[in-house]
């Protein structure tokens, strides 16, 4: 099968950073195409045509965009099976899988603007069902990508205290060992994570 033409359209440290480390888990040929939140670019009428919620990711896959971090993840790692990043043979894997992504997705995602009682509560709920791991639905996936980033960024916005979830900052830990992980930070970093609540006021 031929190669999938890739453009990610992405912002620095936000949700589209788990289909750019999965960008390079697969080690798939693609076109970076950064957005600044700050300039607001994710609302520009260009963007806007390829991706009327004006959020990121929007993944490009032969000129047609495709947007929400699952469904990215989720062809990634059919387009690349060789990565195994999606069980293809196990059905009641890739049910886990779906689920978690699910629970990221409508539950975790969302709980971030939700106050820190709910945050903290939904957090917890993350930390329980992950368990003593090392991943979370069996083997590594891309379930494991998704809950990453999620936590990543709480982990570096609230800065819990150690020991809070210890599951969770094992997970963490494993996935910042990984060379699709480090790549990607690396890459953002060096773009500048320009997230709203650290904007500059003369910016
Ligand atoms: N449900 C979407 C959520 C994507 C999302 O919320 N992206 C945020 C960054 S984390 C965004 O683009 N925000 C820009 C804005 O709302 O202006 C997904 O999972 O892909």
């Amino acid at each position: 099968m031929p190669q999938p033409q890739l453009a990610l359209y992405f912002a620095p440290g936000s949700s589209s950073m788990a289909v750019h480390i999965a960008l390079h888990e697969v080690g798939a040929a693609f076109e970076s195409r950064p957005l600044s939140f700050w300039t607001q670019e994710q609302k520009s009428p260009a963007y806007l045509a390829i991706n009327p919620e004006g959020k990121v990711p929007t993944l490009m896959v032969d000129g047609n965009p495709l947007t929400e971090v699952a469904a990215c993840l989720y062809y990634l790692a059919r387009a690349f099976p060789e990565a195994r990043l999606f069980p293809e043979d196990d059905l009641a894997a890739q049910a886990r899988i779906i689920s978690w992504m699910s629970f990221n997705a409508a539950r975790l995602h969302p709980s971030r603007s939700q106050g820190p009682d709910i945050a903290n509560a939904v957090t917890r709920l993350a930390e329980n069902r992950l368990g003593n791991g090392p991943w979370a639905a069996g083997d590594y996936s891309i379930a494991d990508i998704h809950l990453f980033r999620l936590y990543w960024r709480f982990r570096n916005m609230v800065k819990p205290a150690p020991g809070t979830y210890p599951a969770l900052d094992a997970h963490h830990d494993r996935m910042m060992a990984r060379p699709a992980v480090i790549r990607t930070i690396e890459t953002e970093a060096a773009l500048g994570y320009e997230f709203p609540e650290n904007k500059p006021s003369s910016k």
